[in-house]
């Protein structure tokens, strides 16, 4: 049987977590990223290393059958491709910025004047949608120097915490699109190759589904049980076991990371004590 091959990025900010997952999905490889090929040993799996770029074209072309990729590659080179499943790391955004010692207000602003960016096809579509004209200059690395060499007006790049941004004089002034790290699949998978990619989804979905949330246990009063259960109603519906001393139980849930300081909260409120959240390690939903 054919193996299911992955692309993903050799070095850069997607390598080190994209092979994480693979491994917290059971999958090990044989070698590091430092070769071109490897392959896994407990799950009919290859992974090539190649740039992040390269990523989207090699899954429409059938090089790879898979990929981990920035979303933004995904929306900028237009492959056909099918967005699988979202993985939740690399976040960062793609915003418009603009020396900080300008005015700004509004996209009109940014009519007939020059723009640089690597993300031409993103920037371009967005600029069309709001009937804004520009003079998009295309440069491959250090965009945000571009302003003060006099090379362009404003620039459109990728921005997280947004201290490249502050270092070079700018100020961001639109955000354009969020963007995560994705896992895209090729529209022609054949059978085999498509059982694999939904084992490996599988995996890789309760590895998602752990690490979004906790596993919680607390003691509860008797009084308020009712209403600590409907705050933490678990997967199903929490266990709950009475404790030796009367009046009190104790209460087993799981609850999402999104919500989980507003829950501890509330569960205090209720009278809740010796409260302990654990991590979960995989999630069968
Ligand atoms: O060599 P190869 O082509 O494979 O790698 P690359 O250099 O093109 O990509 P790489 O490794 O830099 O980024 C891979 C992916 O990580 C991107 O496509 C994004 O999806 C994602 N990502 C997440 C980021 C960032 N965060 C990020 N901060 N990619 C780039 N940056 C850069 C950005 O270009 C800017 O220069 O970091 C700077 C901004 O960071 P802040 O924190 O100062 O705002
Ligand atoms: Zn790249």
């Amino acid at each position: 049987m054919k193996n299911l091959r992955i692309a993903i990025q050799k070095t850069g900010r997607l390598s080190e977590k994209s092979l994480e997952i693979l491994k917290e999905a059971g999958i090990s490889l044989n070698n590091g990223s430092r070769k071109l090929r490897s392959e896994a040993r407990s799950f009919p799996l290859e992974v090539i290393y190649v740039r992040d770029d390269d990523i989207p074209r090699y899954v429409e072309d059938g090089v790879a059958d898979i990929g981990i990729v920035g979303e933004n590659e995904y929306a900028e080179k237009e492959c056909d491709v099918e967005l699988v499943e979202r993985l939740g790391f690399s976040r960062c955004r793609l915003s418009l910025a603009i020396p900080r010692s300008e005015t700004y207000r509004g996209l009109e602003d940014l009519m007939d004047r020059r723009i640089a960016t690597s993300y031409p096809v993103i920037l371009g579509k967005y600029l069309a949608e709001h009937g804004i004209r520009a003079d998009v200059h295309v440069i491959s690395g250090s965009v945000e120097i571009a302003p003060s060499i006099g090379l362009a007006d404003a620039i459109f790049d990728i921005v997280s915490s947004g201290s490249t941004l502050i270092s070079n004089g700018l100020k961001e002034v639109e955000t354009v699109m969020q963007s995560e790290a994705v896992i895209i699949a090729g529209r022609n998978l054949g059978d085999d190759l498509r059982r694999l990619l939904k084992d490996l989804l599988f995996r890789i979905r309760s590895v998602l589904a752990a690490s979004n949330n906790k596993y919680i246990l607390l003691n509860a009063p008797n009084k308020n049980l009712k209403e600590i259960i409907s705050v933490i109603p678990g997967m199903k519906s929490p266990t709950v076991m009475p404790l030796a001393v009367e009046g009190w139980s104790s209460v087993h849930s799981v609850l999402s990371e999104k919500e989980f300081w507003a829950v501890i909260d509330r569960l205090q409120e209720l009278g809740a004590q010796g409260i302990l959240v654990i991590p979960i390690e995989k999630m069968i939903l």
